[in-house]
C-alpha cells in the first residue's frame, strides 16, 4: 500500500531534502508550504513533475487550509518541518517565530487531532504526527558534556524558546489527547539548497565574490554539523519507526568551533577555484560584533537514535563540505537571485 505524507515546509532547506527523498522512496507526498522569504519551489525541479507529489501554498496558522488538506489528502504521516528557522532574524523580529512556531503548531496539532479522531480504529493506529526540531533548545554547553533526550530544556534565543515552546505542544498534545506523536531534536544541518544567510553558504558564496566573511565575536562558538541528506535519511527512519511519544537526538558527531568551519571552507575555495585577484581567501575573514546571547556550545549524544532504531550517518564534515561547496560552484542558477535579494537587504537597498 502507497504511504501517505503531509510534510509541511517542504520548500525549505530541511523540508526540500525530505521531500526529494520521500518521492524517490515512493511515498504519496502533499507539501504545504506558505513560501516565505526561505520557501523556494526551485529546491523541488528534481522531483516536481511526479505522479506521486502536490504542493499546497497555505500557512499552518490557518485552520480551514489545514483541515481542508489533511481531509482531502487523508496523510497516514504528517511531518512538521514549517518554522522560521533563522536565529538572528529572531532577534531582530520574534513575532513571526511566535506565530509560526508556537501558534502555528498549536493550530498543526488541533487539525490534526480532529482529524486522527475521525480516522476509524485501524486508520487511527497507522497514523503519526512527526515533529521536526534543534538541539537549540537545551541551551548552551560548556567546554564539556553532551545534549541527550532527558537533558532540561534552557533555551536562550526567540528562536530556540519558540521551538521550545512548539516541543512542549506537540509532547502535551501525546500525553493529554493520545496523538500519536513522535519528536526529534537536530543539530546545525548544512548542505545544497542551504539559504544564503546561515554561516556555511553565506561563507562559501562571499568567498567564491572575494566578499568579506563575518565572524561573529572570535569565532570559538562551537557547532555540531550535519549533513542533510543524512539528516533526511535519519527523519524517514524516526517518523516510521520511532517509538510514540519518544524524542530523538540527531546529530553528526561533528564539532568544530565557526572559525574552523570558516578556514575549511577558504581552503577548499582556494584548492578548487583559485581566484588571482582575491588570493587566501583566509584574508577575508572579518570578527564582526557577537550575536547577543550567543550559545558557546551545541553538541549531540545521538545514541538512543543509533541504539534503538540503528542510523548513523553516512558522511564525514569533510566529506559533506566538499560535495557543499561544488554544489554552490554547480548550481548559481538556484542561489544567485537568493544571494542578490539578501546583500540588498544586508544594505538596505532592497
Ligand atoms: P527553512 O527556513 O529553510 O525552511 C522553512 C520552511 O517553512 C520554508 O519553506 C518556509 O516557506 C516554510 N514556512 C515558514 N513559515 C510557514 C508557515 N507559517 N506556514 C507554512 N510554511 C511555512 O528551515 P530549515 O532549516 O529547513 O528547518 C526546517 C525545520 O527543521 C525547522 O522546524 C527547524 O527548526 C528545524 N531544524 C533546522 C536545523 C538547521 O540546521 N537548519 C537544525 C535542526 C532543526
Ligand atoms: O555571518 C555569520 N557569522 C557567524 O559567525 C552567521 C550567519 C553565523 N555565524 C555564527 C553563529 C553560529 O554560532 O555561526 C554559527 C552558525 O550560525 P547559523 O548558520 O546562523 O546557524 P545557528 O544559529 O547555529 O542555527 C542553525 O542551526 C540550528 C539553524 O539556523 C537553526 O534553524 C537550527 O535549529
Amino acid at each position: 500500500m502507497t504511504r501517505r505524507v503531509l510534510v509541511t515546509g517542504g520548500a525549505g532547506f530541511i523540508g526540500s531534502a525530505v521531500v526529494r527523498r520521500l518521492v524517490r522512496d515512493g511515498w504519496e507526498v502533499l507539501n504545504v508550504d506558505k513560501l516565505t522569504y526561505a520557501g523556494n519551489l526551485a529546491s523541488l525541479n528534481e522531483i516536481d513533475n511526479r505522479p506521486n507529489y502536490r504542493f499546497l501554498k497555505a500557512d499552518i496558522g490557518d485552520g480551514r487550509a489545514m483541515r481542508e488538506a489533511l481531509d482531502t489528502f487523508r496523510p497516514d504521516l504528517v511531518m512538521h518541518l514549517a518554522a522560521e528557522s533563522h536565529v538572528d532574524r529572531s532577534i531582530d523580529g520574534p513575532g513571526d517565530f511566535i506565530q509560526t512556531n508556537v501558534v502555528g503548531t498549536f493550530n498543526l496539532l488541533q487539525e490534526a487531532l480532529r482529524y486522527w479522531r475521525g480516522l476509524d480504529a485501524g486508520a487511527q493506529k497507522g497514523f503519526r504526527f512527526h515533529h521536526i526540531s534543534t538541539d537549540e533548545v537545551f541551551g548552551s554547553l560548556g567546554a564539556d558534556g553532551l545534549f541527550r533526550e532527558d537533558t532540561p530544556y534552557q533555551p536562550n534565543s526567540p528562536y530556540s524558546a519558540s521551538k521550545a515552546a512548539s516541543d512542549h505542544l506537540v509532547r502535551a498534545w501525546f500525553h493529554t489527547y493520545g496523538l500519536p506523536v513522535v519528536m526529534s531534536n537536530c543539530s546545525n544541518n548544512y548542505g545544497p539548497y542551504h539559504f544564503p544567510e546561515k554561516l556555511i553558504p553565506l561563507t562559501i558564496l562571499n568567498a567564491l565574490e572575494g566578499k568579506p566573511l563575518p565572524v561573529y565575536g572570535r569565532g570559538e562558538n562551537v557547532r555540531d554539523w550535519l549533513y542533510v541528506d543524512d539528516h533526511a535519511a535519519a527523519l524517514e527512519l524516526i517518523a516510521t519507526t520511532g517509538r510514540l511519544g519518544e524524542s530523538y537526538n540527531v546529530g553528526g558527531n561533528n564539532e568544530r568551533r565557526n572559525i574552523d568551519v570558516v578556514r575549511t571552507i577558504c581552503a577548499i575555495m582556494d584548492r578548487v577555484v583559485p581566484d588571482a585577484r582575491i588570493g587566501a581567501r583566509e584574508a577575508l575573514i572579518a570578527f564582526v560584533t557577537d550575536r547577543p546571547g550567543h550559545d558557546a556550545r551545541y553538541a549531540i549524544d545521538a545514541g538512543k537514535l543509533k541504539d534503538e532504531l540503528g542510523w548513523t550517518p553516512a558522511e564525514t564534515f569533510e566529506t559533506g563540505i566538499e560535495k557543499t561547496v561544488r554544489w554552490y560552484l554547480d548550481n548559481a542558477s538556484w542561489w544567485e537571485p537568493l544571494k542578490a535579494r539578501y546583500d540588498r537587504a544586508r544594505l538596505g537597498t532592497a
